[in-house]
């Protein structure tokens, strides 16, 4: 495989690397940590690693170095297609190389080869109980795949610490391939009570997806590249991401840390919150019964922070303009489909929810993020979040696809450098008021 052999060539080098860096600087103050940050969830705090993605305040996500409308036009395309493979994406946030086509389609085609879902995990979705939350049936479904890990087999053998990342690069394949075919077979469960739609071996890993939702749609296929490309990684410190990290630190595999992270997406405050923007949309549509004026958007976002709620899509932890996943959403819109009520809503949105934050001035940042309008996109698809039964959070599993691709591409490369226990230090508050005295 390409994708490995580049892999085994690189690793030894950023392994040299980093043993320079410690031994030469290893001591060196890099951060100081106030009072508040400890109380504020770290906000800030410099204390991971990440090769893979980095997030600027203005400028927003960077995969490897590259912004979004860069590796739209940089990643090998599938013929015809507008949005690039996601396959080329995963090869590119491994290797930090962007793909050949031919290194692109290797990649699709091991997921292919890895794809097929084991019976006892279709019937362990199939044995919740109805209301059960998508995300709850995606974090099951990937624990439901640990027996079949080859890191925990390989560990429990005997194997030595240089090994790792390989055996975490199998389960992270082997992992990674069968997302797609598992969001829509939790989809198809949700909605349709049908089980398990066969693939494809002729689409690609995300036009397979959507083959397997029962779409037939050449720009749905589209926007789930684009989905899945965009929700990939954001850094390291983020809740799905750094829990990932921390329980891959103990040396739990793929599976066990994924999952973890997975739980951690599910929060409103991090990737439910595009579940929570199509709500807070839909309500302001309900509410006048068509598309609000100006004036009844800036009512209704007032009401809900009067009420003490906070308005979901809007604000971020790090970023400090419009987040240019938002931007890449708006853009796919714009051209696919300008006449979406709840797409128009969520452009006029845009247009006045900055301004009433800033009025309000609590939100560092009163921007939209990614969530204030993915919800949309897939609305207008018809696909939706909730069930007949109000059982919701399907669009969260199609964040959590996406992400697994970025937790696990750092996973690989945790155990490559050989990246330790995590374990901060907690202190009581008495002891920070005698600190502080
Ligand atoms: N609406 C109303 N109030 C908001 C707000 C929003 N969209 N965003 C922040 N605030 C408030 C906070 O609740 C906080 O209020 P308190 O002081 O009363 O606690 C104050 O402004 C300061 O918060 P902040 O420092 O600007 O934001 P944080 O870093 O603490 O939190 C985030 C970031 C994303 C959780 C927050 O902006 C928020 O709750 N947004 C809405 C939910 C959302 O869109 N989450 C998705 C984030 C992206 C993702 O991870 O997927």
């Amino acid at each position: 495989m390409i994708l490995k052999e580049k892999l085994s060539a690189i690793i030894p080098e950023w392994q040299d690397r980093v043993t320079r860096l410690l031994r030469t600087n290893g001591d060196m103050k890099i951060d100081d940590v106030t009072i508040r940050q400890v109380y504020g969830g770290m906000r800030g705090v410099k204390g991971l690693v990440s090769e893979i993605s980095s997030v600027h305040p203005i400028e927003g996500i960077k995969l490897r170095g590259y912004s979004i409308p860069q590796l739209l036009d940089l990643l090998p395309k599938p013929g015809g297609a507008e949005i690039p493979y996601v396959g080329g994406l995963y090869f590119l946030l491994l290797t930090g190389e962007i793909p050949t086509n031919e290194e692109a389609i290797e990649v699709e085609q091991t997921w292919h080869a890895r794809s097929n879902i084991p019976d006892h995990v279709i019937k362990v979705l199939k044995e919740m109980p109805e209301q059960t939350a998508p995300m709850t049936l995606f974090s099951q479904a990937i624990l439901s795949l640990q027996a079949d890990s080859i890191f925990t087999k390989r560990f429990e053998a005997g194997m030595r610490k240089n090994e790792y990342w390989e055996p975490m690069l199998e389960d992270s394949l082997n992992l990674t391939a069968k997302l797609p075919a598992i969001a829509a077979l939790i989809y198809n469960l949700k909605h349709n009570s049908s089980e398990y739609i066969q693939k494809d071996p002729s689409l690609d890993w995300s036009a397979n997806f959507v083959k397997m939702m029962g779409i037939r749609d050449e720009t749905y296929e589209d926007l789930s590249r684009l989905y899945f490309i965009i929700h990939s990684d954001h850094e390291s410190g983020n809740v799905s991401a750094h829990t990932t990290h921390l329980v891959g630190s103990a040396l739990s595999d793929i599976y066990l840390a994924t999952s973890a992270g997975m739980n951690g997406l599910s929060g409103p405050l991090h990737g439910r919150a595009n579940q929570e923007g199509l709500r807070w949309l839909l309500e302001i549509y309900d509410k006048y019964g068509k598309l609000p004026t100006r004036e009844e958007v800036i009512e209704y976002a007032w009401e809900t922070l009067n009420a003490g709620q906070v308005i979901p899509g809007y604000g971020h932890a790090v970023l400090r303009k419009t987040d240019p996943r938002f931007t890449a959403l708006l853009e796919f819109g714009d051209k696919h489909f300008e006449n979406d009520d709840i797409f128009n809503l969520a452009k006029l949105v845009y247009k006045v929810v900055p301004e009433v934050l800033l009025e309000q001035g609590k939100a560092k940042n009163p921007w939209p993020n990614v969530d204030a309008i993915s919800g949309t996109l897939q609305r207008h698809y018809g696909v939706n979040d909730c069930d007949e039964r109000g059982s919701c959070g399907f669009y969260t599993v199609l964040f959590g696809v996406s992400r697994i691709l970025g937790v696990s591409a750092n996973a690989v490369w945790a155990r490559a450098l050989g990246q330790s226990l995590e374990r901060p230090k907690s202190l009581t508050t008495a002891a920070l008021e005698e600190l502080a005295s």
